[in-house]
């Protein structure tokens, strides 16, 4: 038997158009960029001026389809930063099309392994064949990514260098809210230096955190929260149908909960924490682990030893008196770095941290499972933030609600069973085909890029609105990435950042979960998504995300 590399799905599905929206397909990537107005961030307005003062306060850019006319060539760098997302790809291909019907002689520079490579000046040419091979596909593997940060004078001339090498005109930075922060910072100092290059960010997280009233979504949410769904779905069926497991889902999603948000609306799990709700309500570990107790408690009371518990990546984080502790553990890490990093065993760095904690935070770390604290003192990632998804929370609860279980048992409390499974669902989705909202977001995206890039723009992320409508409907265009800034303290520092957004408890999608929350406890109300549809009818193939239509309501 011959065993061919691209599966049948794979090859049908490389022959999907992607929709574009009714303006960007009249005439293509020509457009008039239309907007005069200057813009405002939602707060620190004098601050971020005086730290942006070319970039600050450009118009929104909204696209107006142009007669065609003869575009002067231009060389564009590609760079995918940070996480995988579904859609990467066609970003690419979007970018790649809109510049090749803008002038055939444009050429796209990938420049490989994330921000690194602009530095590095490590590179391919896209060329048809390239890009043909990734329509549609899932990874950022066609030249990859990275978590490098561009963000000193230095790196930004050496960004600069290469540019200079290659006659770039303009870089596209695939992002989330640091990489586009980041991607501001080049544009303003390209500015300030009179540098002839732009810089054009674009939304990328399956986190769904960078989002505001112009970027609806981030790419890559949709696609993601459709394959943890199906998962999720899939375990809630054997649940029920084995009735004798809890399972103990941890879903990716770093700080936000909006991943977790998303399946439960997709789902109806018996549980689905949100850490924001958590951080809101000053929460304890102790009374998270009651509340899932107390569950387990009242379903085994009738018969239902079984059940699903959703646990949002960054939970561990939001719990006040933890949040406490990591920040505490942060600062003494830091402090003492070669001291610890020579400390022979995890049980002499547990007791050094134990020894160097004030009494309360001691007293918390010291209760928790040795495995748990010796995550908790893992390298921080290039932010100096803990690495969440590298932290166990969903066995640490399993191991805390069997205790809590036991005692009950001993009072006369509980006399069901409790045996848990847990999984953690991340990189499972991160690198899915994109759905078809995916794949024509992600177009539109790279088109949009390429219309800004063409039309001299800088500082902007390409943006998609009215993706509660149609594609047809829908309105390309660019947004300041001043506009999204505000001031955050991170390292004793005022910042400036695009700011995070987290679930809103006061939000449509929280709203509506927690209107149904206490019946799904109780009761089996699942729902089984069942796997993404490439082909059939539209509204199975192109249902967008819940959280997006409750939001756009
Ligand atoms: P981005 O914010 O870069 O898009 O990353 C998303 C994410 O998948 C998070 O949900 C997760 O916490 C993190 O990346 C995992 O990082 P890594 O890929 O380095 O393991």
């Amino acid at each position: 038997m011959q065993f061919a590399d691209v599966s049948p799905l794979q090859r049908r599905r490389a022959e999907y158009q992607p929709k574009l929206p009714g303006v960007l397909r009249e005439n293509g990537p020509f457009v008039q960029i239309s907007g005069t107005q200057p813009t405002q961030p939602k707060s620190d307005g004098e601050a971020l001026k005086k730290l942006f003062p070319n970039t600050f306060g450009a118009p929104l850019a909204d696209f107006t389809a142009a007669e065609k006319k003869s575009a002067p060539p231009i060389n564009v760098a590609l760079i995918f930063s940070g996480g995988q997302a579904p859609g990467g790809h066609n970003v690419a291909a979007g970018l790649y099309d809109a510049m090749q019907a803008l002038n055939p002689e444009n050429q796209l520079f990938g420049f490989l392994g994330g921000p690194s490579g602009l530095i590095d000046n490590k590179y391919q040419l896209l060329d048809r064949d390239t890009i043909d091979a990734c329509r549609n596909t899932g990874g950022f593997d066609m030249i990859g990514s990275g978590r490098t940060k561009l963000e000193t004078p230095e790196q930004f001339e050496q960004v600069a260098a290469t540019c200079r090498k290659h006659g770039i005109n303009a870089i596209v930075v695939v992002g989330g809210d640091d990489s586009n922060t980041n991607a501001c910072m080049l544009a303003e100092y390209f500015l300030t230096h009179q540098i002839d290059i732009q810089v054009v960010g674009c939304p990328k997280t399956i986190d769904g955190d960078l989002k505001n009233e112009h970027i609806q979504t981030s790419f890559g949410f949709d696609t993601a929260t459709k394959i943890y769904s199906e998962l999720v779905g899939n375990i809630l069926r054997d649940a029920k149908s084995a009735r004798k497991y809890w399972h103990f889902i941890k879903l990716m999603g770093r700080s936000a909960s909006h991943i977790a948000l998303e399946c439960a609306l997709r789902t109806h799990p018996n549980i689905c924490l949100i850490s924001e709700e958590a951080a809101a309500q000053k929460r304890t570990l102790r009374d998270i682990v009651d509340e899932i107790a107390e569950a387990v408690r009242r379903r085994s009371e009738k018969g239902m030893n079984y059940g699903v518990v959703l646990v949002p990546e960054g939970l561990i984080e939001f719990i006040p008196e933890i949040k406490s502790l990591i920040e505490q553990l942060n600062d003494l890490l830091a402090q003492h770095e070669q001291e610890f990093s020579e400390l022979s065993n995890a049980q002499k760095r547990i007791d050094f941290i134990i020894e160097k904690l004030a009494e309360e935070p001691a007293r918390l770390f010291a209760s928790l499972p040795d495995n748990i604290k010796a995550q908790l003192t893992m390298d921080r990632d290039p932010h100096g933030n803990v690495q969440v998804s590298r932290i166990e929370t969903e066995k640490l609860l399993i191991e805390m609600v069997e205790q809590r279980l036991k005692q009950l048992k001993a009072e006369g409390k509980f006399s069901g069973s409790f045996s848990a499974q847990n999984h953690f669902f991340g990189y499972e989705g991160r690198c899915a085909a994109p759905s078809n909202f995916d794949a024509d977001y992600c177009y539109s995206l790279g088109y949009s890029a390429a219309c800004l890039a063409a039309n001299g723009k800088t500082g902007y992320i390409a943006a998609v609105g009215g993706l509660e409508q149609e594609a047809e409907k829908w309105r390309p265009g660019g947004i300041p990435l001043t506009m999204m800034m505000n001031l955050e303290r991170r390292k004793g520092k005022e910042v400036p950042v695009i700011q995070k957004a987290l679930v809103e408890l006061d939000g449509e999608p929280f709203k509506a979960f927690a209107a149904h929350r206490s019946q799904w406890r109780d009761e089996d109300h699942y729902c089984y998504p069942g796997p993404i549809q490439y082909f059939g009818p539209p509204e199975v193939t192109d249902e967008p995300a819940i959280t997006l239509k409750l939001e756009l309501l």
